[in-house]
Order: structure tokens, then sequence, then C-alpha cells
């Protein structure tokens, strides 16, 4: 167990050490405090969700790993996002995907969800404090194929709009009860396999798909749309491609959501931000890590994942950003996954808050060599120290103590599955 005192003595040491270079830390740590990541369901369950008629995951995307414990059905899947919030500090809002709507058994199918069957979802959010976002859901179902919104079959196209409209209206009414906008991601997985030659067709669809889904507007939630470079069995072409959705989110004043594993391997994500936020309204985060291709291996403090706080936080944007979170890992311990991935992610938030701004200054004034050299120095500042006492004022496991909470999780619950 870390000793508290040495946290705090640490503490005072970070703070006198940053406070030489302009940065007041307690007022990070209020800052750190109101950065809430949008923790993904999906996490817990391979992405499989409660349909009754679920099949297997299909749609571009593919979780690997058969790691025991996975949750087998609501209840579970809430008993493991509670404990995993309990072991990440702060408070965080969870994101839903329409497969995962409470459906009491029946089968229900894609264009017939109701507000009904996420009110045990609302009920649950509000008893714990939860703010929820939401998502339609295109994969892994008879009608998916390799073209949802984009599909020549008007019944096909009409079916997937029907479903996206009924998503909308339930994130409304979602952001209502919750007094605060419920983000709806639209991702829809379309594309295909082999060289194909009908692309113009396919994104006028999508485009005409997506005005009729947004002709009715609402004041309780906000519509964020993601593209992609390709999924996997649709490798050669994707509809909904970044250029594609960048253009629609400017010329349609929506959110464009910035997934970390969508593009190509040496294009940085982070670098999308201070262009697009020249055009977009805001931005919703999907923060996962790319190995290879978009595998959604869990999100770690690694140097990608940094450059994007880091450019957020230098664009004086971070209230015009919203912190998704979308790695999903079955090959280890699920709820281990969710902890080390989520406070991945508020340590490269905490780091880059941390950044002097006298970096910015010294840039404009023409300081190449000093800027270099701070930049260099922040690497190593005691943003851990910082961090420790993040957990430790909000009654988390400070570093890695809790490995011994998810092991004991896993001892008497996941491994009983
Ligand atoms: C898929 C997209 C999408 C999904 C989730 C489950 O490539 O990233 O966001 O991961 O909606
Ligand atoms: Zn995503």
């Amino acid at each position: 167990m870390v000793n508290e005192s040495l946290v705090l003595k640490a503490y005072e040491v970070a703070k006198e050490r940053y406070a030489a270079y302009g940065v007041d830390t307690d007022k990070v740590l209020e800052q750190l405090q109101n950065f809430h990541l949008s923790m993904h369901c999906w996490q817990a369950d391979d992405v499989n969700g409660f349909e009754v008629q679920a099949g297997d995951l299909s749609g571009g995307i593919q979780s690997t790993g058969n790691y025991p414990g996975k949750a087998r059905n609501i209840d579970e899947l809430r008993a493991d996002i509670l404990k995993a919030k309990s072991l990440i500090p702060g408070n965080h809002r969870l994101n839903l995907h329409e497969i995962y709507g409470d459906f009491q058994g029946q089968v229900v199918d894609r264009d017939e969800v109701e507000l009904k069957h996420f009110q045990s979802w609302i009920d649950w959010a509000k008893e714990n404090d939860t703010k929820l976002d939401f998502n339609s859901s295109s994969f892994a179902h008879p009608k998916s194929g390799s073209l949802s919104l984009s599909n020549p079959d008007k019944a096909i196209r009409d079916f997937w709009i029907e479903h996206t409209k009924r998503c909308r209206a339930i994130s409304e009414e979602i952001g209502k009860a919750q007094n605060d906008p419920c983000i709806m991601n639209l991702w829809v997985h379309d594309g295909c396999k082999d060289n194909s030659v009908n692309h113009y067709i396919y994104r006028e669809h999508l485009k005409n798909s997506l005005d009729e889904i947004f002709a009715t507007k609402y004041d309780n939630m906000k519509d964020c749309i993601e593209g992609k470079v390709f999924g996997i069995g649709l490798e050669s072409f994707t509809v909904g491609s970044h250029d594609f959705y960048t253009a629609y989110a400017a010329k349609n004043n929506k959110m464009l959501t910035i997934d970390t594993g969508h593009y190509h391997p040496t294009e940085s994500p982070a670098d999308k931000v201070s262009a697009v936020l020249q055009f977009v309204p805001e931005l919703m985060l999907h923060v996962s890590r790319p190995v290879r291709w978009d595998s959604d291996h869990v999100t770690l403090m690694d140097d990608p994942t940094l450059e994007l706080f880091y450019e957020i936080v230098r664009a004086g944007a971070l209230d015009r950003v919203h912190y998704g979170l979308d790695f999903f890992d079955g090959a280890i311990n699920r709820l281990g996954a969710y902890v080390i991935g989520s406070r991945a992610a508020q340590k490269c938030m905490l780091r880059a808050l941390l950044e002097p701004a006298i970096i910015r200054q010294y840039e404009l004034e023409g300081k190449g060599y000093q800027v270099m050299a701070l930049l260099e120095e922040c690497k190593a500042l005691p943003w851990a120290a910082v961090y420790d006492m993040f957990c430790l004022k909000n009654n988390v496991p400070v570093a890695d103590d809790f490995i011994a909470c998810i092991d004991a999780y896993e001892k008497e619950v996941t491994s009983k599955r």
C-alpha cells in the first residue's frame, strides 16, 4: 500500500517545482476534477450487448481474446462498471450503445427500439450519479451487410434511418432526464471489401440519409459523427471516411468524432484538433490504441495520446471536446483494462494541464532552443506526484494499489461467471 504521508510529501515538493514554472497544481487538480471521461460500456463484454437475437460481432470491428469473466447480462455489466468507477478518480460518464438496452428477454429489432428499453439505464444512472451518452448500432445485425445508411437498397437504408432516428429520440430523452446533453455518436461500418466503382453513389446515399436523420432538431442531445479509414472485411473502401464526415460536420455544424485508431498509421489524430476546431463546433474523442491496425488495444499514456491532450489544452479547447474511450480488449481482465485505460487518459490530460504557459510565450518570441529545453524538462517534472494526490483526494487506490482490488473482485465475482 502506498503510504499516505509519502503522497502528501511528494505533492508538496511537486507543487513547488511546478510553481517555479508558474503552474498552480492546486488549480490543475480542480481542473482535473472537472474532466469527465465517457466510459464505454462495451469494454465489459467485448461489444456483445443484450439483444436476445445477438449474433457474432461483425461490421468491420473485432474484439480479440477470451479472458474469462466477461459480463453476461445487464446486472453483471452494471456491477463491473461501478467497480471500475470506484477505482478511477473523479466522476465519469457512461457511453451506451443501442444494443445494450434493457430488452427484458424480448426480441426488439433495431428499428423498434424505444425509450422504455433505456428507462432502467436512466434510473440506474441517476442513482449512481452518472451521466449517459449514446450510440446507434449498425454492426452485428442480419441487415448490416457491408452497407447500411449508404445501401442502394432503399428498404435497407430506411431500416437504418429509422433505427438512427429512434436512437436520437432516446438520446434526447436521456439528455432531458439528466439535465445535461446526451451525446450521440453515429458510426456506421459501411464500406467495400474489394475494389468497387460506385463510391459517389454510396456517399450520396449516406449524405442524404444523414440529412433525413438530422432533420429533427433537439435541444437535449448532441450529434457527433465518426469516420474511419477501414474496417476488417471492408478494407478497400470506407463510405464514411474522415474527409466525408469532416466536410459534413463543418457544413452542418455537427460535432466530429476523432477515434485515435481511425487513421493511417503515421497520420497524427492530435494534429486534427486545431485544424477541424476552426470549422466544427465541438469534438468527441474515441481514445483507443491502434497497434498496426484499429486494434482497439487499451489506452496507455503513450506519445500519440499525450500529444492529443496537449493539443486540446494548447488550443484552449477544453470545453469544446468530449472525452470518450473506445478500446475493447478481451485478452486481459476487462476491469483492469477499464482502469488502466481510463487512468492513462486522465494522466495524459493532467500532463497537458501541467504544461507551463511560458513555453507558448517563448515560441511566439522566437526562443527556439528554450522551447525545446522546457518541453524536455516537462517530461520529467513530478506530474506523477500530482496524480497520486488526485487519487488520494478522490479516495481511490493510489498508484498500482488498484491491482489488489481488481484481483479480489476477480476472485469473488468475475472468475465465478
Ligand atoms: C468502430 C468505431 C466505433 C466502435 C464503437 C463500438 O471502428 O470505433 O466507435 O468502436 O461504436
Ligand atoms: Zn470509435
